[in-house]
């Protein structure tokens, strides 16, 4: 890292590559990190559209293998926001070659890859070189208040969560097919692609894991047609939903779909405690709605708190008070942590023995679902 600056390797230049270089970009403006990220190369199979995106964000080079940016003596950080299935491969390369890792979620496509990355990560910390997943949506600075909320334990003990994630991006039969619908690219449908970030969400905000789950998914079209002609078969889930147990005692209800019409990008979380609640919907994301359960019953009810000031979480890096932020932001408070923690040579988090417990809970949903919803604890929670 010569000169205070981070030189970051980034493969993948879709979704989350623009998302993640508009992070990395707004991170070392607004933020001003004790190390300014460098936007070094991105890597790309199809070197045309990371060409593109390099010419419209500033990314210094385009090489079309992974392990050409892991091999270099001038990266220091492999951003990695390609599909799922590659995800284990280049992160354990990237942590072997002494380089820090930020992965996409979910960490993988399987328990047994997790794990092996986990393990690539705790050898990694050894040597100060660390490993983090991207489940962004902590950043949001409304759930980093919730959070902060929590657990200070304004909400006293929690007895139920409800956390859904709602899209409606597939309910059109005719909505072509893509590697998100496709198992051995994506590891799971709606479940591991949406589900996965309100597993991480509701074990994060409570501190607690979910030690067990019994589970429902479906796959509601099972052929799309595919841009060039003809039709695939879709081999993951359009929905998900699921009960869970928390370590602490609290009872869960999750759901993760694609067919939720209406519904955008729906994050809704609502947590029950005996002194309160909390309540969030992404749709409406610079709001949290706070209820305290203390207070004079006949005053009492959910407060609508907006989250623009400059005493909230992040909100001090952008605007005047009052003037909210968007999706994109999340990616830009991501990076800045991410670079802070770098600087001050400590575990950036999630680490991937998180993701790991992310990846437990998924695998636990599938086996459920598979067998007559069967009750299926999560192993490695803590009961
Ligand atoms: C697609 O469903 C998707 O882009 C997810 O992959 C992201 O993680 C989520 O933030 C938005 O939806």
């Amino acid at each position: 890292m010569p000169g205070g600056t981070l030189r970051i390797g980034m493969v993948g230049y879709a979704f989350m590559g623009v998302a993640h270089s508009q992070g990395w970009r707004g991170a070392r403006s607004f933020f001003e990190p004790p190390i300014a990220p460098e936007l070094a190369a991105v890597c790309g199979r199809d070197t045309g559209r990371a060409r593109e995106l390099a010419r419209r964000f500033g990314w210094g080079e385009v090489v079309g293998d992974w392990r050409e940016l892991v091999a270099r003596e001038d990266i220091d950080l492999i951003d990695i926001c390609s599909p799922g299935d590659t995800h284990a491969e280049i992160a354990i390369a990237a942590l072997e070659a002494g380089k820090h890792v930020l992965c996409e979620k979910p960490l993988a496509n399987t328990v047994a890859e997790a794990e092996a990355m986990a393990e690539a990560a705790e050898r990694a910390l050894a040597r100060g070189v660390y490993a983090t997943v991207g489940f962004t949506y902590r950043r949001v600075p409304a759930i980093a208040l919730a959070a902060k909320w929590l657990w200070e334990g304004r909400i006293g003990c929690i007895r139920h969560v409800r956390a859904q994630y709602l899209q409606d991006w597939l309910t059109d039969a005719d909505a072509p097919m893509s590697w998100r619908l496709r198992k051995e690219q994506a590891g799971s449908g709606a479940l591991g692609d949406i589900g996965a970030h309100i597993i991480d969400l509701v074990q994060h905000l409570t501190g607690e894991s979910i030690t067990g789950v019994s589970a429902l998914m479906e796959t509601f079209v099972h052929q799309r047609p595919i841009p060039d002609g003809g039709f695939g078969e879709v081999t993951v889930d359009d929905a998900a939903v699921f009960l869970g147990r928390l370590s602490g005692g609290a009872l869960a209800t999750f759901e993760a779909t694609r067919f939720a019409t209406g519904r955008k990008n729906a994050i809704r979380l609502e947590v029950n405690g005996t002194e309160g609640g909390l309540a969030f919907d992404f749709e409406d994301m610079n709001v949290l709605w706070w209820h305290d359960n203390t207070a004079d019953p006949a005053e009492a009810g959910y407060r609508r708190v907006v989250v623009t000031e400059p005493g909230h979480p992040y909100l001090a890096g952008w605007w005047p008070p009052g003037h909210g932020l968007g999706y994109e932001h999340a990616f830009t408070h991501q990076a800045n942590d991410l670079l802070h923690a770098i600087a001050q040579d400590r575990q950036p988090t999630p680490s991937f023995a998180e993701g790991l417990g992310v990846q437990r809970v998924l695998d636990a949903v599938q086996a459920s679902a598979a067998d007559e919803s069967r009750w299926t604890p999560v192993p490695g929670s803590r009961v």
